[in-house]
């Protein structure tokens, strides 16, 4: 069985009951250090160590031992020094359907689920839980936000097999969650599931005793509601603060929380219509709501204010709720950013929407999970960073992606030499970038083939009713979202309103993002805009060239299994930003009729 980043770590782990337990058993399983623990309940999550003293709450101490036996694998031995999560609540959120599919899954089935209830091998479980457990996730919702029919059940005859399975996790500090349907009470026979009605509140009260009765440490539901043709408040004239908190009082008495998610939008659009700019939609529908949410629903926000693209801004929603208990949310599975088989590292990312996020205005982050059944569990082999990082960011967000990067490559590859280790580190650095040059640079959303969202369609969602358009025509291209267009900008502080606002400042990065700009516009480095898309399309396919001869380099030093699949994805990926290149470079080519200055090939 595949080890990701505890290869150094012993395999043979008995069944143990506690947290306590776990991290004495890790640290005696390493001969060249000896460590002593000494638990202080008060402390929670939080750990100190001084020297081979590891102090810490019941469950700090599992993550004392994790950091102290990760720095003394990386050679920093005698440690002083003292940690607690910026985040209480570390969530990883699993969109497994009970028939064994994963939505957006890329890396295998479900490791929970199959043929319409639990169906796992414990033995992945608990390995599963130790890795969470060593980067410091301590909850995992474990079936997808969109509840199809069958997966009501996990909170009705399949609750015992949940509780079974919460079994598992428990001892290495981690909470269960379950995605719950808004409609559950109709399903039972109630006429409604209008949140300010009796019985519907006595129902769901009776839910969570049942709930909590099976599993005393359960964390709470995740709700999509009003979603995407999820049930929800609105089809009974109510708010999402009432919805939210009908349910957050049903968990209260037992310590749950509720963790609302915010995207909501109007997935039915008529692309015609102009007035409607699908990223200004979770601002419209929260705003009004700050302060109206009970304290202990959460309301969980994308990071960015469409849906995990390439590159977005930050949500405006998340700097700007100043009442509510928020949970940022990350999409570790590949969906928009090349389904594990393109490398794409996220430690930029979330190091970059961490650090735009004043220190306390988050209470709890989240992420989709990139795991499944396969042998390595995350599909590519380096997308187990992303998981990684995810972790001991939401842990410490002021971790540099370099250190992180370093980290996670010396812990999995630990014996790789230091001129190949510095190769992938690099490799993995630069992946992110590369990935948005070939594919959407500047801001550009949307591209992708519709329904299944790898490779290029440009055109593709362009008369589509998600909201999502980039408007090319034979002038220009992007969305005007200044005060003078769809007005998106102004849902920003002043402060970033100014950054964004005006197209001499705003970052290329984002630029397509909030302008739209001619073709012929001169951008700040002197090229004119189709000359820049054409540049980062040609580029961005040469460097994916590079990144293969660099892994070429690196491969014979790899795992051979690991080997095997990182050269074989990296052929698909040479492929897939192949026709990045040339789909996207002809249909702006057809569209404005400039050649490159450069005089590459551009088909007809
Ligand atoms: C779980 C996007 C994805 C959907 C996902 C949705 C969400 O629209 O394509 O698969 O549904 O986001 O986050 O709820």
């Amino acid at each position: 069985m595949h080890k990701l980043w505890l290869q150094s770590f012993s395999n043979e782990m008995p069944l143990l009951n506690s947290p306590e337990e776990v991290a004495r058993w890790e640290l005696s399983q390493f001969h060249d250090a000896s460590f002593s623990v000494c638990l202080r309940p008060e402390m929670g999550d939080g750990f100190e160590i001084d020297g081979d003293i590891i102090t810490g709450g019941p469950t700090g101490v599992l993550y004392g031992a994790y950091t102290a036996l990760f720095s003394s694998l990386t050679g920093k031995k005698h440690l002083k020094m003292r940690s607690e999560p910026a985040y209480r609540l570390r969530m990883l959120d699993f969109w497994d359907n009970l028939d064994g599919s994963v939505e957006r899954g890329y890396a295998g089935r479900s490791l929970f689920f199959d043929h319409g209830g639990l169906h796992y091998d414990p033995q992945r479980i608990r390995f599963l839980a130790r890795l969470l457990a060593s980067c410091g996730i301590n909850a995992v919702c474990i079936n997808n936000v969109n509840v199809l029919f069958e997966a009501q059940r996990l909170m009705e005859d399949l609750l015992p097999d949940v509780a079974e399975l919460a079994g598992l996790f428990r001892p290495f500090g981690i909470r269960l969650m379950l995605s719950c349907d808004f409609a559950l009470p109709i399903r039972h026979g109630l006429p409604t599931a209008d949140p300010l009605d009796q019985t519907v509140q006595d129902f769901w009260r009776s839910i969570a005793e049942k709930i909590w009765n099976a599993i005393p440490d359960f964390a709470g539901f995740v709700v999509k509601a009003d979603s995407e043709h999820r049930p929800g408040p609105f089809t009974y004239g109510r708010s999402h603060a009432e919805g939210a908190n009908m349910l957050g009082d049903a968990v209260e008495p037992f310590g749950g929380v509720v963790v609302w998610r915010a995207f909501v939008y109007n997935c039915q659009q008529d692309w015609r219509d102009t007035t409607t700019d699908r990223p200004k939609a979770a601002y419209e529908h929260y705003m009004p709501l700050d302060g109206a949410f009970h304290d202990n629903v959460l309301l969980q926000i994308k990071n960015g204010p469409f849906d995990f693209q390439v590159r977005e801004p930050i949500s405006p929603l998340l700097l700007s709720l100043r009442k509510t208990h928020l949970a940022l949310e990350f999409q570790l599975t590949q969906e928009y950013t090349g389904h594990q088989i393109d490398i794409y590292s996220m430690p930029g990312l979330f190091s970059e929407t961490f650090a735009q996020i004043p220190r306390g205005q988050l209470s709890a982050v989240a992420a989709v999970a990139n795991i499944g059944r396969d042998d390595n569990y995350v599909g590519h082999p380096f997308a187990a960073l992303n998981l990684f990082a995810y972790g001991c960011m939401a842990w410490q967000p002021d971790l540099s992606p370099r250190q992180v990067t370093e980290l996670w490559c010396h812990l999995t590859y630990p014996s790789l030499s230091a001129s190949c280790e510095e190769k992938l580190v690099q490799l993995l650095m630069d992946s992110r970038e590369i990935y948005e040059k070939y594919t959407a640079p500047l801001g550009l959303c949307w591209m992708v083939n519709p329904g299944f969202h790898y490779g290029p369609s440009p055109d593709g969602y362009e008369y589509q009713s998600w909201g999502t358009y980039h408007k090319a025509d034979r002038n220009a291209v992007g969305i005007d979202r200044t005060a003078q267009g769809t007005g998106y900008v102004l849902q920003y502080p002043p402060e970033i309103q100014k950054r964004y606002a005006d197209p001499a400042v705003c970052p290329d990065h984002l630029l397509l993002f909030f302008h739209r700009v001619p073709y012929q516009a001169v951008m700040s480095d002197g090229r004119t805009l189709i000359q820049r898309i054409y540049d980062d399309h040609f580029e961005g396919c040469e460097a994916v060239d590079a990144m293969s001869q660099t892994l070429c380099q690196i491969a014979p030093s790899l795992p051979e299994d690991d080997s095997r699949v990182c050269l074989d994805r990296m052929e698909k990926q040479k492929l897939n930003a192949r026709e990045w290149r040339d789909v996207v470079n002809t249909f702006f080519h057809r569209l404005s009729g400039a050649d490159d200055a450069k005089g590459r090939k551009i088909y007809d």
